[in-house]
């Protein structure tokens, strides 16, 4: 090749080193790109697909048989532990689902994110490419019917049950993204594995060591904690207490997380039989001739008894394709002595194997191993919460199973949402609390006929535009379509922890809902028909948007589609829960503490857990704001002289020349528009405000709305952005 492939400029062409992006020039700018990510373009299928009906159309029991018969089908470029690739398949669910995190709902199995940098090429997901590759034949085979985040999730749990453990089920309905999300922040570092704890406030010593939020892994790069200790120094108790700290970050108690790293330690094997100079670069780091593998092993064969993955070596049972309880038996049978593994790492073996107790080879020709435990394992018998749990686990297999059994489910499952979005014939009957379950609507649902005279009936309560707009915002924008949770489906705000936040609280929500289940019992002592509350507050809130449309002139109808029911208070699982109440919300104008984020920023955030756009976003920030939508009555961004009329006043005031806009206060928080000639105070705005004019890409926008003919592109976006927020916790009807 000529030397002058090198100046892409010349071609008109970039490399990537070269592409001259906005960031690098001006990284605080808000950036918009999150909310257009997942462009249908960029997927193989075309706009229209629906993994959903695609999937519907395969035979889930051959399905199985493929995936059974691949565990045991040894290839030779990558040859199977003992005859036997379940273990390694656990590995790589477990590390897909194990991303999630329940601050923000992001991460989890729920994309097959796991296929694209950065997680492609954590150090944690170490070989897990291999793993993939195994299923490549059965993805061939179904094509678009099965995605591959189903297929990563559901050959772990095959794995178990192929090697003895019953699970309680599966439920497909994971579709691909096909691009890496960029909106999940990973954490600070620069550098795999970095040590400099620059997520960590406070230490072990002062007793408290603290991992920002929403983080919910020790070091970048890992799926949870360091398995040599933390930043590798083999103390199992302080082991123990970031286990802890990561587990519940994925919102699993002491338990759970005892059953799943015992249970998951049934199988398989660490590897880290060779040093580790001999591993290459990984996946996204390697030529193009490694067709996507990466950690190119030079040792020997590099695969089967040469693995080099973790650095830790050793099996932690004598049976590591069998589901029994020789875990706990090996754990608790022997004194633990710390050694180091042939790469280096720190990990445990028995003074003196006791008899039965060896590993059988690993491959024909290679030797009996000692059984071997991380410094992570041994916190479960040592710190004395887990030791108390491993030892009624090893009294009680039983106990053990059920606890495994569950967890893992809910593992896999976690960021799925409510079991009405699980799909295929391997569901349990079973729910569970985590999942956010609505009820199951009974009786007939409300008609046009209804809907027409209840809406009539709102309006006419003596409740305001401004109430019930407020009351249905609040109950509808809690969704996330992270893991899918919240939203107006339940009527959870009516329940503890949602009656209770601030900001429901301070926009006079209750009181909004006791006059609405007045409402509601009058229309349905009348029989016929029942209408939810739920149904209620969001009719409300589109009877008042549709009330303000009209008073400013505009004859328009919103789409309403009934059918929600109500949650009771036992359907809530509180704790959990108290993740989705808002910190911000930029639609409300809504701060409950000011943080080092700007509130701009978090309104994207927001913005982008509700599905919207950013052309919706901008119509809906205006409208809400002319609504008198805002939590507190400061009147910041009302920049109308009609409030309760739905207009475009905010965008025209917004960019009128004729105001000045200075900062209230030294953080830039609130500000003041002043007339540029006279100094005459006009208006008070935010942050979340002034981004509409500040930002090139939202002034964009804006200034459409704010020009000829703007007023009915933004309500169309407006409606279409309301109708988002309020339906999108219905699984029932997409
Ligand atoms: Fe595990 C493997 C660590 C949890 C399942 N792990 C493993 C390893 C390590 C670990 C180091 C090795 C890798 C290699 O290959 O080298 N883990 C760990 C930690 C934790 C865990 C630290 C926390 C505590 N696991 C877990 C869970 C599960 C698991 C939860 C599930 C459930 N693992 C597993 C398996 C395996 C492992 C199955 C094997 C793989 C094979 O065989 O390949």
């Amino acid at each position: 090749m000529p030397d002058e492939h090198k100046d892409g400029p010349e071609w008109g062409a970039l490399t990537s080193a070269e592409f001259q992006s906005n960031e690098k020039w001006w990284p605080n700018a808000l950036n918009l790109r999150m909310l257009h990510q997942s462009h249908p373009d960029s997927s193989p299928f075309g706009p229209d697909f629906d993994y959903r009906e695609a999937f519907s159309h395969i035979d889930v029991d051959e399905l199985t048989r493929d995936v059974d018969a691949l565990m045991t089908d040894s290839q030779a470029w990558w040859p199977a532990d003992w005859g036997h690739y379940g273990g390694f398949f656990i590995r790589m669910s477990w590390h897909a689902a194990g991303t999630y995190r329940v601050s923000d709902g992001r991460g989890g199995a729920g994309t097959g994110a796991q296929r694209y940098a950065p997680l492609n090429s954590w150090p944690d997901n170490g070989n897990l490419d291999k793993a993939r590759r195994l299923l490549l034949p059965i993805k061939q085979k179904y094509g678009k019917d099965i995605s591959w985040a189903d297929l990563f999730v559901f050959a772990g749990n095959r794995a178990l049950e192929t090697m003895g453990f019953r699970t309680l089920g599966f439920a497909f309905g994971r579709a691909d993204i096909w691009a890496p999300e960029d909106d999940i922040y990973w954490g600070p570092e620069n550098e795999w594995l970095a040590e400099h704890d620059e997520r960590y406030t406070g230490s072990f010593e002062d007793g408290n060591r603290t991992l920002d939020n929403p983080l919910a892994a020790v070091q970048m790069g890992l799926i949870y904690v360091n398995p040599e200790g933390p930043n590798g120094v083999p103390d199992a108790l302080r082991s123990a207490q970031d286990i802890r700290e990561t587990f519940s970050r994925m919102a699993m108690n002491d338990e759970e997380t005892v059953a799943l790293t015992v249970g998951g330690h049934t199988f398989g094997k660490m590897h880290g039989a060779v040093p580790p100079e001999s591993n290459g670069p990984e996946p996204e780091g390697s030529g193009l001739h490694d067709q996507g593998f990466g950690w190119a092993n030079s040792h020997e064969t590099g695969f089967g008894e040469y693995t080099l993955t973790s650095g830790l070596e050793g099996a932690w049972t004598p049976t590591p394709t069998q589901w029994d309880n020789s875990y706990l038996d090996t754990i608790f049978a022997h004194e633990w002595e710390l050694v180091q593994s042939p790469a280096g790492a720190n990990q445990w073996q028995p003074k003196e194997v006791r008899e039965g107790y060896m590993v059988p080879p690993v491959q024909p020709g290679a030797p009996e191993t000692k059984p071997t435990m991380s410094t992570a394992d041994m916190a479960m018998i040592t710190d004395p919460a887990y030791l108390e749990i491993s030892k009624r686990f090893h009294e009680d297999p039983e106990q053990l199973a059920d606890a495994f059994a569950k967890a893992w489910f809910k593992l896999l499952h976690r960021d799925m949402g409510p079991a009405a979005r699980y799909a295929g014939p391997q569901v349990p009957e079973e729910r569970f609390l985590w999942q956010d379950n609505v009820p199951v609507q009974e009786g007939e649902v409300i008609g046009d006929a209804d809907i027409a005279r209840l809406k009539e009936t709102i309006l006419g309560s003596g409740l305001t535009t401004e109430q019930l707009v407020k009351t249905a915002w609040a109950s509808a924008s809690t969704y996330r379509r992270t893991d899918f949770r919240g939203g107006a489906n339940g009527a959870r705000i009516r329940l503890s922890p949602m009656s209770e936040w601030d900001a429901n609280v301070q926009s006079g929500v209750p009181s909004v809902i006791s006059r609405l289940e007045e409402i509601q019992a009058e229309f349905n002592a009348a029989g016929g028909a029942q209408v939810s509350v739920a149904d209620l507050i969001v009719l409300g809130g589109t009877a008042a948007v549709e009330a303000a449309a009209q008073a400013a002139g505009h004859d328009i109808s919103v789409p309403f589609t009934p059918g929600r029911t109500d949650s009771t208070q036992d359907e809530v699982e509180v704790d959990s829960f108290q993740w989705l109440e808002p910190r911000a919300d930029g639609f409300r104008s809504y701060v409950a503490k000011l943080g080092a984020i700007p509130t701009e920023h978090l309104l994207i955030d927001k913005a982008f857990m509700l599905n919207l756009t950013a052309p919706e976003m901008t119509a809906m920030v205006g409208g809400l704001r002319v609504l008198g939508a805002n939590v507190g009555d400061e009147g910041y961004g009302e920049l109308t002289d009609r409030k309760g009329q739905l207009t475009n006043d905010f965008f025209v005031n917004l960019i009128d020349m004729g105001t000045r806009w200075a900062p209230l206060d030294e953080d830039e928080d609130t500000y003041e528009g002043v007339d540029r000639e006279t100094g005459e105070p006009r208006w008070k705005a935010t942050r979340v405000d002034l981004v509409f004019g500040a930002n090139s890409q939202l002034r964009a926008i804006a200034e459409e709305y704010a020009a000829a003919g703007g007023e009915e592109l933004m309500l169309d976006a407006f409606v279409r952005g309301w109708v988002k927020v309020m339906e999108n916790d219905r699984f029932d009807l997409h």
